[in-house]
């Protein structure tokens, strides 16, 4: 079902590089792009399903949802019957950990933070068609069915096996339960799943003096039974539909992926879990079970489609089970395990369609490191919204703005940056000069030469330049359509900022303010001088509403406001329109010209770094090196849960001194974040500690404290901070100080 591509691959283009993109634009423009398709019957658009437990990022953002929200606008506005679906993931064990951390229910966890990201989505412009929740009953018995099915048709296999228990807990421990040290760098908090700092995969049995978070002893093993999805009987099938029939579509990190798990030997993969938060495994056997969360994420896109259906009066089935229809799959490269073997081998058990393409993204990084939300080292949507949209009038358009950069960067073959800076530039030098700056200037001469009126086209005195400036705009649509078809959104959006680039250097070499000077004795311009002046006007005009339909895909703010600039209904945005040199009719009065964009100030990026440090020394600050969880024995080896061996000389130039905290305070607008005079026994120092949502700031006055004195002073909100307080972190995540069993002098060393 997907364009055959004629030429051969066009390597990816390096981000920004204009020589690059020149000369791969001159390529393009000269081969043919695409056969005739076979336009499917109807689409149906997943974006993977956030976990409900925080706030996401722009870096979840760039990788599933801005490009499927691309491509769904691409394809409404050529009337095609497509169906967008996202919603919340509720299960897992991530909701219940952050409901520890925050000290609340699951269940209310998902009720705070499902709304939040519905509404963090619609006003960065993602228009899902149904944004549902798997905590939804609706979800439930579609999963339970699901399973039945697969069950009862004897696709699953029971087993036995040992797992982690928790014998005060009385609990079998979730992956994410179990800490430890991690095999692979040492690091002592690596969860049983996944060792954050290395990022690892792991499994339980590989973590090293493996501890249960939740009584903080050493976990044992005990005999449970659970039902596995046996990929391994579905080898084949995997190795034919990927390697071969989707060697050449898909993305080559895809398809890479997909070849080394498949090469590693595919292994049975467990489906249930003992665990008491999640869809009730449908069997009076399983009482206590719930189905793995990776299990029933993938089916809330089912779900999600019955509810839309039930929501629209529509019928759902086709769109799961008639060949015709072409599903595809957003997500971020961590997820491709799941989207491209074993939820296909689901859907394949269960009589549905297979995705016809899974366009995963590679990470984005952020300003030299890698996003992590546990680190702190990130952009939430919620702050760019808060920081650039809620604080300007009508500032959708900021939206435009983060969405396009986003897209000018997108991870789509390997990892890339976001950098304040680029952001700045991103918008300063292409947004504002190249895009904004053409309309502009095409309404505002419109208005000076014209009269306010689009002005005619005097066909037998076009020049070879307006010939050549037409057929550009004209062609301008192929280019985009097929990059687009191709899930290539980076070098899709580039051709339609190259068409207003185009525009731009068209009326510089017209130049028809020159024209406009040749003036008979009366003062009026003469004949062909206007008529040339006509012909620049009526064209870049018609480019105007050209790039109104193109970008809109991308920016579709944007594309609005145009619309209202040109006194145009939205309908002219229907991609069939695209190409077409009569979207506005001669003697039409426009509207007189607004900019579409704004210049971003060096003070707004400076802040914006400022406050991403400030917020990742908070976590730094508030745990203090490793985390000291209660009970983990001592380490008998060298490998134990312990950081890698330093000398004494490095351990010597680390200054701890017993404090005492003589007042505590709030920082405006950071939760985290506490304001503390510390005495030091020689001096009181000013120290911002991310310790707020640990403790009140009266209930810490008084109390002694270890410091590390002699820290280079970080701001922190504006704050300096001089010096680190140090941290223990229960099994729970709570934070407590650590001080001498009987109050000392403050000042008092400690060795
Ligand atoms: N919630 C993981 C993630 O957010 C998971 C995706 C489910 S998609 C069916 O990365
Ligand atoms: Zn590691």
């Amino acid at each position: 079902m997907s364009p055959k591509i004629l030429h051969p691959q066009i390597p990816s283009l390096p981000q920004n590089c204009l020589l690059t993109r020149i000369t791969y634009f001159c390529r393009l423009s000269q081969l043919e792009m695409t056969e005739p398709m076979n336009t499917p019957k109807r689409y149906l658009i997943t974006s993977a399903l956030p976990y409900a437990n925080g706030l996401k990022h722009i870096g979840h953002l760039a990788g599933a949802y801005l490009p499927a929200d691309i491509y769904v606008r691409y394809l409404k506005a050529q009337k095609r019957d497509v169906v967008f679906v996202c919603g919340s993931d509720e299960h897992g064990t991530a909701i219940p950990i952050q409901a520890t951390k925050e000290g609340t229910t699951a269940r209310a966890i998902i009720d705070k933070y499902h709304p939040i990201m519905e509404q963090n989505f619609r006003d960065l412009g993602i228009e899902f068609d149904i944004y549902h929740r798997t905590s939804d009953p609706l979800h439930h018995e579609t999963a339970q069915e699901f399973f039945t099915k697969l069950n009862n048709n004897g696709d699953l296999e029971i087993k036995e096996s040992e797992q982690y228990f928790d014998e005060q807990a009385n609990s079998f421990l979730a992956d994410r339960y179990i800490k430890g040290t991690c095999p692979n760098c040492n690091f002592p908090g690596a969860y049983g799943d996944q060792c954050e700092s290395c990022g690892k995969s792991l499994s339980p049995d590989e973590l090293i003096n493996p501890v249960s978070t939740l009584s903080g002893n050493p976990p044992v093993k005990k005999l449970t039974k659970h039902w596995y999805l046996p990929l391994n009987r579905h080898e084949e099938f995997l190795r034919n539909w990927i390697l071969k029939e989707h060697a050449s579509d898909w993305r080559p990190t895809v398809v890479g992926q997909c070849k080394s798990w498949i090469d590693g030997g595919l292994q049975p993969r467990a489906v249930t879990r003992d665990l008491d938060w999640g869809v009730k495994v449908p069997l009076k056997e399983a009482d206590g079970k719930v189905l793995y969360v990776w299990f029933d994420a993938p089916i809330g896109y089912i779900s999600a489609t019955k509810q839309w259906a039930l929501n629209n009066e529509k019928d759902w089935r086709p769109y799961w089970e008639d060949k015709e229809t072409k599903l595809v799959h957003f997500i971020g490269k961590d997820n491709i395990v799941f989207h491209c073997l074993i939820f296909p081998v689901m859907l394949k058990l269960h009589g549905n369609i297979l995705p016809d393409n899974v366009p995963s993204n590679e990470f984005m990084n952020l300003e030299g490191d890698k996003m992590s939300t546990s680190r702190n080292w990130k952009l939430d949507m919620q702050d760019y919204i808060d920081d650039f949209i809620k604080k300007e009038n009508g500032g959708s358009q900021m939206a435009d703005v983060l969405r396009y950069y986003l897209t000018l960067i997108a991870p789509e073959t390997k990892d890339s940056e976001f950098t304040w800076q680029g952001f700045q530039d991103a918008n300063n030098s292409e947004l504002v000069s190249i895009f904004g700056n053409y309309i502009n200037r095409s309404l505002v001469l419109m208005h000076k030469l014209c009269k306010g009126k689009v002005p005619p086209l005097h066909n037998d005195t076009l020049t070879e330049l307006d010939r050549t400036t037409i057929e550009e705009i004209e062609a301008c649509k192929q280019k985009v359509e097929s990059l687009l078809e191709q899930y290539k959104f980076r070098d899709a959006l580039f051709e339609v900022i190259n068409l207003a680039r185009t525009g731009n250097q068209y009326m510089q070499k017209k130049e028809p303010w020159i024209l406009a000077k040749q003036v008979d004795a009366d003062g009026n311009v003469i004949r062909e001088a206007q008529q040339s002046i006509d012909n620049t006007l009526h064209i870049c005009l018609q480019l105007c509403a050209n790039l109104a339909i193109l970008v809109n895909p991308f920016l579709p703010f944007t594309a609005k406001k145009i619309c209202h600039l040109l006194k145009v209904v939205d309908k002219i945005l229907d991609w069939e329109n695209a190409g077409k040199m009569k979207l506005l009719s001669v003697g039409y009065t426009l509207r007189a010209p607004e900019l579409l964009f704004r210049k971003i100030e060096d003070s707004e990026i400076t802040y914006q770094v400022e406050k991403l440090k400030a917020a990742a020394v908070n976590r730094e600050s508030s745990v203090a090196s490793v985390p000291v969880t209660a009970k983990v024995e001592e380490p008998k080896a060298a490998s134990g849960p312990v950081k890698p061996e330093i000398v004494f000389d490095d351990f010597a130039k680390i200054d701890l001194k017993v404090g005492k905290i003589v007042s505590a305070e709030k920082v405006e607008k950071a939760d985290k974040l506490l304001k503390l005079s510390v005495d030091l026994g020689f001096e009181t120092r000013t120290i911002v500690s991310g310790i707020a949502m640990h403790f009140a700031p009266e209930e810490i006055v008084g109390k002694q404290v270890t410091v590390v004195t002699n820290l280079a002073p970080r701001k922190m909100r504006g704050i300096e901070s001089n010096g680190m307080i140090l941290m223990a972190e229960d099994a729970n995540g709570k934070l407590h100080f650590i001080n001498p069993e009987t109050e000392i002098n403050p000042g008092a060393g400690v060795s």
